[in-house]
């Protein structure tokens, strides 16, 4: 496992030169992250939608459009058709969001027919390099899944594992998170973690070690989970937090990044390929972290 988001780097491009397929790529801040994954060696990238857009975003980065190959397509919502049909057809190994809602993308991956789908559930995990924690973790799902159901989190979890092994951490350790480490009915995310627990200790879910439900304070801190007196092989040194709501997540994330001096990463799981959404408001280094981490878990086969 990279202990730095940056040694994401190197892994994307030990695994090949990957093509992304930007949808609605007529976006400076997008332009400037496919552009920075080109000269960091790890992709080039097919810019989909309405041309004039996109020279206009390169102009506005003084970027040369002249080596990218450009298919024009105004229409967003046939530009993601377009952008989602290049993964299928093999000529692109990552999709990435540009100028268009994450709703009018996912529509597109979605698509019974023409879509992404391979049977398993979709949700969105993120990587974090935080000063406070001395290894890279996951978060997840802090973006796709609004109110996971259990069995939705049973697919969350599954898909984070799937993630860590591509990173080559064999049994990842899982924390089922909640508002507390004590499992209460009326807490719905307590009885989830206890369920996704035992589970685990069955064989019912495999490849990582799950424990649940822990406080976020006893799943990344020893000193904290000691005082409570919880022993368990997950409290204190959590891979991958599992967070109750796409609400929690994406507070835990914002506050991470923007109040913790975290880095991140993020990426779409359980899709043919890797989806790489970035927002406008994520560093110009998250993004390119997030490009690498697709083409170091998926990309190329
Ligand atoms: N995985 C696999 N299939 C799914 C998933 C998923 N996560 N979600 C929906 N589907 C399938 C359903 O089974 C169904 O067949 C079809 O897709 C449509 O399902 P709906 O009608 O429930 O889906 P939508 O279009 O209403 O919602 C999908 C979204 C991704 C748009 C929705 O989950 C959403 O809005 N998520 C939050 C995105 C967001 O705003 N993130 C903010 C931070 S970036």
């Amino acid at each position: 496992m990279p202990t730095d988001l940056s040694e994401l780097l190197g892994r994307a491009r030990a695994g090949g030169r990957n093509r992304i397929a930007v949808a609605a790529a007529g976006d400076m801040h997008v332009l400037e992250a496919v552009r920075a994954a080109a000269e960091a060696g790890i992709a080039e990238a097919v810019l989909v939608g309405a041309k004039d857009g996109i020279l206009a975003a390169a102009r506005e980065i003084r970027m040369d459009p002249g080596g990218w190959e450009i298919i024009d397509i105004p229409d967003p919502a046939e530009a993601c058709r377009k952008a989602v049909a290049l993964v299928r057809e093999g000529r692109a190994e990552i999709l990435m969001k540009g100028l268009v809602s994450t709703a009018l993308l996912m529509k597109a991956v979605l698509d019974k027919e023409g879509g992404l789908r391979t049977g398993a559930l979709l949700s969105h995990a993120g990587i974090f390099q935080s000063p406070h924690y001395g290894k890279l973790f996951a978060v997840t799902d802090a973006a796709m899944n609004v109110a996971p159901d259990f069995e939705e989190k049973v697919g969350i979890l599954t898909n984070a594992v799937g993630m860590f092994h591509r990173l080559g951490v064999e049994k990842p350790k899982v924390a089922v998170t909640a508002a507390v480490e004590t499992v209460n009915p009326k807490m719905e995310a307590t009885v989830h973690g206890a369920m996704l627990a035992q589970m685990n200790r069955r064989g019912q879910i495999g490849g990582c070690v799950v424990d649940g439900p822990l406080a976020l304070d006893n799943a990344v801190s020893r000193e904290a989970a000691a005082h409570k007196g919880i022993v368990s092989e997950v409290a204190g040194d959590a891979d991958i937090i599992l967070v109750p709501d796409i609400e929690s997540g994406n507070m835990l994330y914002k506050a991470l990044n923007f109040l913790g001096g975290a880095l991140s990463a993020g990426v779409i799981l359980g899709a043919r390929a890797p989806i790489v959404l970035t927002s406008r408001a994520d560093s110009e280094a998250s993004k390119l972290h997030s490009i690498a981490l697709a083409a170091a878990i998926g990309g190329k086969p």
